[in-house]
């Protein structure tokens, strides 16, 4: 019953060399988000990613934007990632699987997730731009990896097609949160158990 009853609120702060983030998770949340990277579209991603999640996200992110945005975007997934592991804890009561077909304007993208406490990034996405205004193109790769990695979701995302960068990768970023709000929402038909025949998630 742990997941109906607790919050599922987490809190991570984490430093390097490169960047220092802090990011305050609430799956239970409405979507408000609060965030600050440094990188312009980035945080409209982001703002995407908790928006249509319905997760309250509070990020912020002071990275070596002098270098480039990879340090920073690479350790805000690990951030989120964490962030979300530790306030799903034991996963129990959820939905556990998720996906969507997402359709924006010429493009359409899929997301299949899996909260199934193992790792697993599937990245069938071609960008037709390197760059997105001043924003790499492959680095959404980079967030959804290490996002996935330390959320411990298994995350299949899959572009059908599509022709503008920016459109792409805010169907990436819409598609997953949609998934990721169906399959963390409490089914009361679980009453509260892990969905998994192993007993365990995570
Ligand atoms: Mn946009």
């Amino acid at each position: 019953m742990a997941a109906e009853t607790e919050a599922r609120r987490a809190e991570v702060a984490r430093k390097t060399r490169e960047t220092a983030i802090s990011v305050t998770v609430n799956v239970d949340g409405t979507g408000d988000a609060r965030i600050s990277t440094g990188i312009g579209f980035f945080d409209h991603m982001l703002d995407q990613l908790s928006r249509h999640s319905l997760i309250d996200m509070t990020i912020e992110a002071k990275g070596d934007l002098h270098i480039d945005d990879h340090h920073t975007v690479e350790d805000v997934g690990i951030a989120i990632g964490q962030a979300l592991a530790k306030a799903l804890g034991d996963r129990a009561g959820v939905n556990r699987y998720a996906s969507i077909d997402l359709a924006m304007d010429e493009t359409m993208t899929k997301a299949a997730l899996d909260l199934s406490g193992r790792p697993y990034l599937v990245w069938n996405v071609a960008f037709p731009s390197e760059k997105i205004g001043t924003f790499d193109t492959e680095l959404v790769r980079e967030f959804f990896h290490a996002f996935a990695q330390n959320a411990g979701i298994t995350l299949h995302i899959l572009n059908h097609y599509g022709a503008n960068s920016h459109h792409i990768a805010e169907t990436c970023f819409k598609a997953v949160a949609r998934a990721l709000r169906v399959a963390a929402e409490i089914d009361p038909r679980q009453e509260g158990r892990v969905p998994s025949t192993k007993g365990m998630l995570a």
